[in-house]
């Protein structure tokens, strides 16, 4: 197959109405905290165990048309010896790969930061690609203070988005671009609005520049959203607005989809406001949809606790979330759903 068919392909079979993708590809850090939350040691087996109840969910291809994995897991087998990759393929999801190695200051931009994990990218693709994975993910992290980002910061995280981005089309690989404004601050939502433009316009500058081609990529942002701190929050329907109004000024027709990440919010909060921008998108030119971890996840963990005796629970509280975010694509979702 050509690397144009293959982008093509991937793209087809990931933007499925009412579907989105699973963000599993925690980092050994971020996995640590997040078994933390349950008392539970994180190590390769316990690792193992716990993202082969997610991948093994039955039916989770009605909802999940992707799963982006970390590394070690492209490698990891189910109890019953298959391989988890696999596990996805046969279900009808595609398996996905985080490639970026995490971030480190910028110099000369304090308080910003830039991801790492350029050097030698072709060459881990190609491995990649070998063991399953037929989507990436990138995420470059912005935090939201009076002096930050700074310009630099924005120039230099854009630039390195699009070279990602540009390595993995070369390869046949779909890139996920994913600038995550942090929802950490007391800011406004106004702010987030303006911090969250700027950042995606330095984005797309870039990814022109690099000559990445926009119908072969999937943008997952954040939402515009007051900080978490701030003392004025906002309902579904204003984020939805804001956000709308954002990615429309911001965001190329060219572009197939765009799949949020929830940044911490609650899954209930990222379902309704998924929802509502969705319920409120009227025409966009692109599918709205989610690539939520946290948001997806924690109602997981909390039905699993660690105990091979709770699997089953953990697996329907998986299906069941995926489902109700399959409802918001549509803008179908009601708060009532959460107890059927
Ligand atoms: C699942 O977490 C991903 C990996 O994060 P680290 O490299 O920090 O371990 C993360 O990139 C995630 O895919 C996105 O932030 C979206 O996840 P949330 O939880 O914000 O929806």
């Amino acid at each position: 197959m050509s690397i144009q068919n293959e982008l093509q392909t991937t793209i087809a079979e990931l933007v499925v109405k009412g579907k989105g993708i699973l963000a599993a590809d925690e980092s050994h850090p971020t996995m640590a905290k997040r078994f933390a939350t349950i008392k539970i040691d994180s190590n390769e087996e316990s690792r193992r165990a716990y993202r082969s109840i997610l991948l093994t969910t039955p039916n989770l291809g009605d909802f999940i048309s992707g799963v982006i994995l970390f590394e070690e897991t492209l490698e990891q087998k189910t109890d019953d010896g298959k391989l988890l990759p696999a596990v996805l393929a046969d279900n009808g999801m595609v398996p996905g790969i985080k490639v970026d190695k995490g971030t480190l200051p910028l110099a000369n931009a304090s308080g910003d930061l830039i991801t790492q994990g350029l050097d030698g990218l072709t060459e881990r693709l190609e491995g990649y690609k070998v063991q399953g994975a037929r989507f990436a993910k990138w995420r470059e992290v912005y935090s939201i203070s009076p002096n930050n980002p700074t310009q630099l910061g924005m120039d230099a995280n854009a630039e390195v988005l699009a070279r990602y981005a540009a390595i993995c089309q070369s390869v046949g690989i779909v890139p996920i671009v994913e600038p995550e404004v942090l929802l950490d601050g007391d800011h406004t939502i106004d702010y987030c609005f303006e911090v969250t433009e700027a950042v995606q316009r330095a984005v797309f500058h870039a990814l022109y520049r690099h000559r990445v081609e926009l119908e072969y990529i999937v943008l997952k942002p954040s939402m515009v959203m007051p900080g978490k701190t701030a003392q004025c929050q906002a309902n579904p329907e204003e984020i939805a607005e804001k956000t709308l109004t954002q990615l429309r000024r911001s965001v190329p027709a060219a572009m197939p989809v765009i799949n949020f990440l929830s940044g911490g919010q609650t899954p209930k909060e990222a379902t309704a406001n998924l929802n509502a921008i969705n319920a409120m998108a009227g025409n966009a030119p692109w599918e709205l949809s989610f690539s939520y971890g946290r948001a997806l996840q924690q109602p997981v963990l909390q039905a699993w606790q660690g105990e091979p005796e709770n699997s089953k629970a953990a697996q329907n509280a998986l299906y069941q979330r995926a489902k109700l975010n399959g409802a918001a694509r549509y803008g179908n979702y009601s708060a009532n759903m959460e107890n059927e």
